[in-house]
């Protein structure tokens, strides 16, 4: 016998190389990973496939005879799936899993495949998906990252589902809970493969993710919304595209007044004062806590009024205390939405410290900044969860006022599954 090696970043991209070289004659003897994944490196998995010494030259001849002579798609993939599959055994054997291809594609005498043709096309396609699925078992079958809070092991069908929230950045409680979920209530035909696996979970994130859809003031009221959050994440920013939406962009056109808290007197308000002007906006400025109630009454001709607030790190409490005093000192009779501004591109740990410090200021809904910044969305969607507190808005860009979205589950966990795609807001 004679024995070979391959190479590859994922045991199922080795097990292709094989495929490729000798077809289906080897057998697999051994996967090990000899060199683990670290930052800006992927791994390697090595296999070791033993092989009959006289079969090695034709069987290579056989991979490499032109394409025109080759056998059928159909045909081709279907071996392709069942040599898999063995290696799929195999590979379970070594890494002590159960076989995930087991019950799935096992052949049948009446499953027997039927000549291609070439309006046959459409089961080539489904032939090739199921193919590309079970490769991705096999691949998340080696991910190797367990999860000790489930009481059941993953199924390999949901690993891929599973690595891809893992990775978002969603926390790990949340991520288990909603997978125990999906494991119990999940109908056992649709756990058929990943995909419709990912149908389900994507279902199961959009009914946890809370949301505020947008409410426009019905006549004779108003909305008055202020942003609140740490420095520097697109507070001001956000008014301005808000002002824009609400006053000219919007199939209604509101009338809209801005308010700027300058508590400490740091003039923050000529970077909103500009917009003002350009939009011709009233704009009034509030530097200290009693003047708040006057500031709000004298825009009482609009629709809209925003509020502006100076950035103060979380754990500043004497700055989030002034904005306080401006609440408390509210006597207008106008309710006051607070909207906690947070980027999207710190970690979990840290929005939970933030939202902790800025609840005291009674927290209506959150906005999440700089959606083009970030990879992961989990984080996102755990501190929604967590607090449940609803998501009102998203900033997904510089420009006003153009980068501004209005939550949606939907945007959410396609962000959070598939990464922030600027053509699909
Ligand atoms: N990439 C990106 N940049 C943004 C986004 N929103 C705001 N910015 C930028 O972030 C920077 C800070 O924005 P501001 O609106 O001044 O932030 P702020 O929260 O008002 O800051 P302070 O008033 O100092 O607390 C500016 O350069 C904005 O253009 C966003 O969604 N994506
Ligand atoms: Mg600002």
């Amino acid at each position: 016998m004679k024995i070979l090696t391959f190479t590859g970043h994922t045991p199922s991209e080795a097990l292709k190389k094989a495929k490729m070289e000798i077809g289906d004659e080897g057998m697999l003897i051994e996967t090990r990973e000899i060199q683990k994944k670290a930052l800006g490196r992927e791994a390697l998995y090595e296999i070791v496939i033993g092989i009959d010494e006289d079969k090695v030259s034709s069987t290579y001849k056989k991979v490499k005879k032109p394409l025109s002579k080759q056998k059928p798609l159909k045909e081709e993939s279907q071996e392709i799936l069942f040599d898999i599959s063995n290696a799929a055994k195999q590979i379970s054997k070594i890494s002590n899993v159960t076989d995930p291809l087991e019950d799935l594609y096992k052949p049948t005498s009446s499953q027997s495949a039927p000549p291609v043709e070439p309006k046959e096309l459409k089961e080539i396609k489904s032939e090739i998906n199921k193919l590309t699925d079970k490769v991705k078992i096999i691949q998340n079958m080696f991910w190797n990252e367990k999860s000790p809070n489930l009481s059941s092991q993953i199924p390999p069908e949901f690993a891929e589902i599973y690595r891809l929230a893992s990775q978002s950045g969603i926390n790990k409680e949340h991520l288990d809970a909603l997978m125990q979920v999906t494991l119990e209530h999940m109908p056992l035909k649709m756990r058929e493969n990943s995909s419709t696996v990912k149908r389900y979970f994507q279902t199961i994130l959009r009914k946890m993710v809370p949301i505020r859809r947008e409410a426009t003031p019905s006549i004779g009221t108003k909305k008055v919304i202020m942003l609140v959050g740490p420095t520097g994440v697109g507070k001001t920013t956000s008014i301005a595209k808000l002002a824009a939406r609400y006053s000219f962009l919007m199939e209604k056109k509101y009338k809209v007044g801005l308010v700027v808290l300058d508590t400490y007197r740091i003039g923050a308000v000529e970077q909103l004062m500009q917009y003002a002007r350009m939009m011709k906006l009233g704009i009034e400025t509030v530097v200290d806590p009693p003047e708040f109630s006057n500031a709000l009454e004298s825009l009482k001709y609009c629709d809209y009024i925003l509020i502006d607030t100076m950035g103060s790190s979380p754990y500043d409490r004497v700055k989030i205390e002034k904005i306080y005093e401006c609440l408390n000192a509210n006597s207008s009779g106008y309710n006051v939405d607070v909207v906690l501004v947070m980027p999207s591109s710190i970690k979990y740990e840290d929005l939970k410290v933030t939202y902790d410090n800025f609840s005291t200021l009674g927290v209506d809904t959150l906005m999440f900044t700089k959606l083009d910044e970030t990879m992961g969305f989990g984080n996102i969607f755990s501190l929604a969860y967590e607090t449940k507190k609803p998501i009102s808005y998203f900033s997904v860009g510089q420009e006003v006022p153009e980068d501004l979205v209005c939550a949606s589950s939907d945007f959410l966990i396609e962000c959070l599954l598939n990464g922030f795609n600027r053509s699909k807001v």
